[in-house]
């Protein structure tokens, strides 16, 4: 939904114009001093969650981007709904949804090219923009609701009247600019705890927090490098392969707002490969060409760690087509898929 800003003058409404033209459901401005609370939030953080303090160490960045950028004195932030798309049978509740339709780097998205776009607009404004592609140049989802976009529920996600399922982009701009956007969202139930409960690991222990280390996201992806370690605790991994989106999915406040009308460029061909059963058989040099450079959380060597995902998704789920597959993986190349092989051939008695 477009609403109108509070001021509608000059460049900023030029620049949330444009923002609407290419597809963005929200585009709002902030000066940077605006956002000097995140900082004492993410100090926040960490006091309630000491083991947290290293990851969020590297994310100091997005506390105070003027150590990187010196020149930047606001932010355009923005969202785009992805609930639009399709989601294929062979990927549902396995692969998260926004890593499926990732528009941060697949170059056939149109909102990836509108991105693109929007950086030529305001070029040709002559206005200085940076972004950082892949992880943002702000804390968006606090930076989207300063700007009016939407509000951050208990699960943690900004959530417009498209439901939590937009990306947020921002990009720094070195002119002093606002324009805040209206939004109609509501705030989330009293009483309503369902996106807690529903958090396997714990990881969502408590309303607005969360252990980024605990969360399964972070542990299907580029964590996690030890799964076997943790095999016990794995179980709770469920269905997920890559990513999570269980507190979203539960969630009331986004009931009706996936309408899957749209296909994502290649995702219906790229399904079938992404069975489980076809993962754990998949060769380097079609995961290199065709699912890491989509997928790129985890590397072009790393095609072993889908494979313990894989492995640790036909534990929790364990169908007796899995048996010859997960036999078979005991001898696999990779120590940590052998690893895990064999210790579900011990847990289920599978003989090897
Ligand atoms: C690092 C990161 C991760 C890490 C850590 C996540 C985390 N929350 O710490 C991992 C790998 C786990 C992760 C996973 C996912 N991520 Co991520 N992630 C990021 C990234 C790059 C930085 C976030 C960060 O470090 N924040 C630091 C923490 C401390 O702050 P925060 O989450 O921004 O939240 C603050 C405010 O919400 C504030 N707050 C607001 N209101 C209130 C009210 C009260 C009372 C309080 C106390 C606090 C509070 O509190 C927090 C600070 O304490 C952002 C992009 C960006 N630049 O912002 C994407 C981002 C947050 N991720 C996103 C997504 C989609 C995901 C996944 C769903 C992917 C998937 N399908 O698996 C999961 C979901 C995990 C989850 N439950 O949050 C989206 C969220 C979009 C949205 N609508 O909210 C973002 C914005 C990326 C994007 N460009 O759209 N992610
Ligand atoms: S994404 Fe999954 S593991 Fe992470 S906080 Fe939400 S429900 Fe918990
Ligand atoms: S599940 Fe309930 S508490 Fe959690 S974000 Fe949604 S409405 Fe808020």
């Amino acid at each position: 939904m477009k609403s109108e800003g509070v001021s509608n003058t000059g460049i900023e409404a030029h620049i949330q114009k444009k923002a609407y033209e290419l597809g963005f459901e929200k585009c709002g401005i902030v000066p940077l001093d605006q956002l000097a609370g995140y900082g004492e939030m993410m100090g926040e953080r960490v006091k309630n969650l000491p083991e947290s303090a290293a990851f969020y160490r590297r994310q100091q960045r997005l506390a105070d981007p003027s150590t990187e950028f010196p020149w930047a004195k606001s932010v355009i932030v923005a969202a785009v709904p992805y609930g639009n798309y399709h989601v294929p049978d062979e990927v549902k509740g396995r692969i998260g949804k926004s890593y499926l339709f990732d528009i941060r780097i697949d170059e056939n998205a149109r909102e990836f090219q509108n991105n693109r776009k929007m950086e030529a607009f305001l070029e040709e404004l002559g206005i200085r923009a940076e972004t950082n592609r892949k992880f943002g140049v702000v804390g968006l989802r606090w930076a989207a609701q300063i700007a009016g976009l939407g509000v951050i529920r208990r699960n943690n996600f900004l959530y417009t009247e498209s439901g939590s399922w937009v990306h947020l982009e921002g990009w720094l701009i070195d002119i002093k600019a606002e324009k805040k956007e209206r939004t109609e969202v509501r705030k989330c139930p009293e009483g309503c705890k369902k996106c807690i409960e529903a958090c396997p690991t714990g990881s969502l222990s408590q309303p607005y927090t969360m252990s980024p280390t605990a969360c399964i996201s972070f542990l299907t992806t580029f964590g996690g490098r030890d799964i076997p370690s943790l095999f016990q605790a794995s179980k709770d991994f469920g269905s997920c392969i890559y990513g999570c989106d269980l507190c979203q999915d539960v969630c009331p406040m986004n009931r009706g707002t996936w309408n899957e009308k749209d296909e994502f460029p290649g995702m219906d061909d790229l399904a079938f490969s992404l069975l489980p059963e076809n993962i754990i058989l998949m060769e380097e040099a079609f995961y290199q060409t065709k699912v890491q450079p989509k997928f790129f959380y985890l590397q072009p060597d790393e095609l072993w760690k889908w494979k313990v995902d894989t492995l640790c998704y036909m534990r929790n789920n364990y169908r007796e087509e899995y048996r010859p597959l997960v036999t078979a993986a005991c001898t696999d190349v990779h120590e940590k898929v052998r690893e895990m092989a064999a210790l579900i051939c011990e847990e289920l008695l599978l003989v090897r």
